[in-house]
């Protein structure tokens, strides 16, 4: 049960070198609207932090954590293990192995501990997801869904028209 008013989405990530990737998730909530916190929180570096952080977000009024990482990539593992709030993890590109590296470390989790997962760098994507399950309570964020989806069909129509012409 919430007892204080945290933004429901909670934006982390697990170094500032995220922060370009983590942004586009910024940028979709803020089109529809939706209030979120952003912090740095790394599953190895500041582990206590971290766990304090899933510990007390549903306490606080989040309703769903969308979680960036690269490399090594468990904080959206550490995250899922420590709240019963869903999770979806971004997997950010690294240098080394273009981020399939994080992709693998966010999906291959144990049974019981689930963490969804969007494409490598799709922050935008996590940030939709996290819109549609907000919607599930909220019927007015669900039009809001309905209305992009159908501006996405627009989109595909108008290219379709100039390409068959
Ligand atoms: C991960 O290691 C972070 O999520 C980041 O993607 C990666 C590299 O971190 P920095 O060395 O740039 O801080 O923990």
């Amino acid at each position: 049960m919430s007892t204080s008013s945290a933004p429901p989405v909670g934006i982390a990530m697990g170094s500032d070198s995220d922060l370009p990737v983590m942004e586009d998730a910024a940028e979709v909530l803020d089109e529809f609207d939706v209030s979120y916190e952003m912090r740095v929180l790394s599953a190895h570096r500041t582990p206590g932090v971290m766990k304090e952080y899933a510990e007390t977000a549903q306490e606080r009024g989040v309703e769903v954590m969308i979680a960036g990482a690269g490399g090594a990539a468990h904080l959206p593992g550490m995250l899922a293990a420590s709240t019963p709030l869903p999770v979806i993890g971004v997997p950010v590109k690294t240098s080394t192995m273009n981020g399939v590296d994080s992709l693998l470390s966010i999906v291959q989790m144990p049974g019981g501990v689930p963490v969804g997962s969007v494409a490598i760098n799709a922050a935008d994507n996590a940030a939709l997801l996290a819109v549609q399950i907000l919607g599930v309570q909220d019927p007015d964020l669900r039009a809001e869904m309905t209305a992009y989806k159908d501006d996405l069909t627009e989109t595909v129509e108008e290219m379709d028209e100039r390409v068959s012409d």
